[in-house]
């Protein structure tokens, strides 16, 4: 039975720090490194290091086979990627997007001058609430971008109902959704062109990169032109462009991961599992549930910390799990609408977002992938155990 004095076993009410290491969020997953090193002499040998080489061309390939989608364009990184897409719709004026993600979404749009307007989420989902949606068009909305955030697919059919009603352009953020399936379909199948993030943090990753993947011919063509400057052979430009590329040592990393992504899906999911079991039972301690009917890449692990229910709260858990070298994240904390420049030009978006508002004060994340054993994944569960359980008792006392 846990007392108040329990909670002086936690580092930060000054008992000894759990690790002497510090977990963290975001531990790149490292394939093998005979083949990676292999591929990378082979690339060295030819000397061909960017510009469409042949591992890039072998990475769109595998990529656009396991999606089963037609196009995958190879990227520098997951915001170029946004921005190429966001260009080649020619959305303009307004686009409407969570605001409850990664600043990159918000940004790859405001970048080009195009307003984000900043829509409320679903409360289970974390994903875009499309009726929310609709309320906020106005007559100078070009798009929505939908966000698969942790990998949860977003509301797709209504969304696409939504942007076909009101003749918008549709595209998603899949940075986190690389191997996740909505009813059956992979995400990248989705809207005019989906985007994935291969960023080092990412469970796929090609140290930095991403990816767009579209079934339209011309979308492809274009995007392809426009990430290589507008480049069509030798000397002949005929488009705006700019420079997307992804390296041949990205890409060389990126077919690396690739070989080993059922490996790494199945240490996030027995991680998944293990933080399940570890937490069960822990008041106002709730792990973002996964949808087993769909395929998943369990790369997020996603906790809601009840304040009232754990009288600890989020933001004091944190501090316990740092003192503890646990670097736990409050993802997407405080949202994009409070974040410049945002928070300057909509000084007020916060009285539409209320479900946004709430979840940036729940939400931790915790680490998982292959960096991280079962008994380190014990560890902190205890530790949040005896922080939660120790701080209710000591209430009652
Ligand atoms: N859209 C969405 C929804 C996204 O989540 C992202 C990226 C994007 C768009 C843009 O895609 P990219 O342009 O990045 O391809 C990190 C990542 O940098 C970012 O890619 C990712 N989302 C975001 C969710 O996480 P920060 O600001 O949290 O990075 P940082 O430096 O704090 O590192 C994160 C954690 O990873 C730390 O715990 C340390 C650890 N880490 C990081 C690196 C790079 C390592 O252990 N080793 C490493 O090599 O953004």
């Amino acid at each position: 039975m846990f007392t108040s004095n329990n909670l002086s076993q936690l580092a930060y009410f000054g008992g000894e720090p759990k690790f002497k290491e510090k977990l963290y969020v975001g531990r790149p997953n490292i394939g093998n490194r005979d083949h990676l090193l292999a591929r990378i002499n082979d690339m060295l040998d030819r000397r061909w290091l960017s510009n469409n080489g042949v591992f890039v061309q072998e990475f769109e390939q595998r990529i656009a086979d396991y999606l089963g989608v037609k196009h995958c364009i190879a990227i520098c990184n997951g915001t170029i990627a946004l921005e190429l897409v966001i260009r080649a719709l020619e959305l303009k004026g307004e686009v409407i997007i969570p605001s409850f993600t990664f600043i990159a979404t918000a940004h790859a749009l405001q970048w080009q001058e195009i307003t984000p307007v900043f829509c409320d989420i679903d409360p289970k989902t974390h994903t875009l609430n499309p009726w929310r949606v609709e309320s906020l068009i106005t007559p100078r909305t070009s798009g929505i971008i939908g966000v698969h955030v942790w990998g949860q697919p977003c509301h797709v059919e209504t969304l696409t109902e939504i942007a076909d009603k009101h003749h918008l352009k549709l595209m998603f953020d899949a940075s986190h959704a690389f191997g996740c399936s909505h009813q059956g379909t992979m995400i990248g199948n989705f809207g005019s062109a989906e985007v994935f993030s291969f960023h080092a943090t990412k469970f796929m990753n090609t140290f930095e990169g991403g990816a767009i993947v579209t079934n339209d011919d011309e979308l492809n063509q274009k995007l392809r032109l426009m990430k290589n400057f507008g480049f069509s052979g030798f000397d002949n430009v005929i488009y705006l462009g700019t420079n997307g590329k992804m390296s041949e040592v990205s890409a060389a990393m990126g077919l690396t991961s690739f070989e080993s992504i059922t490996e790494f899906i199945e240490v996030n999911r027995r991680n998944y599992y293990c933080y399940q079991q570890g937490l069960a039972d822990i008041p106002g301690v709730s792990l973002l549930p996964v949808n087993e009917a769909e395929r998943n890449n369990y790369q997020y692990i996603v906790l809601e910390i009840d304040e009232e229910k754990t009288q600890v709260g989020r933001d004091l858990l944190l501090k316990i799990l740092h003192a503890e070298n646990v670097i736990a994240r409050r993802y997407f904390y405080p949202g994009c609408h409070r974040m410049q420049p945002y928070r300057s030009y909509f000084p007020h978006a916060g009285l539409l977002l209320p479900e946004t508002e709430k979840l940036g004060q729940r939400v931790l994340v915790l680490p998982t992938g292959t960096a991280i054993s079962e008994e380190d994944i014990g560890k902190i569960c205890e530790i949040i155990k005896l922080a939660v359980i120790g701080k209710n008792q000591e209430y009652q006392i």
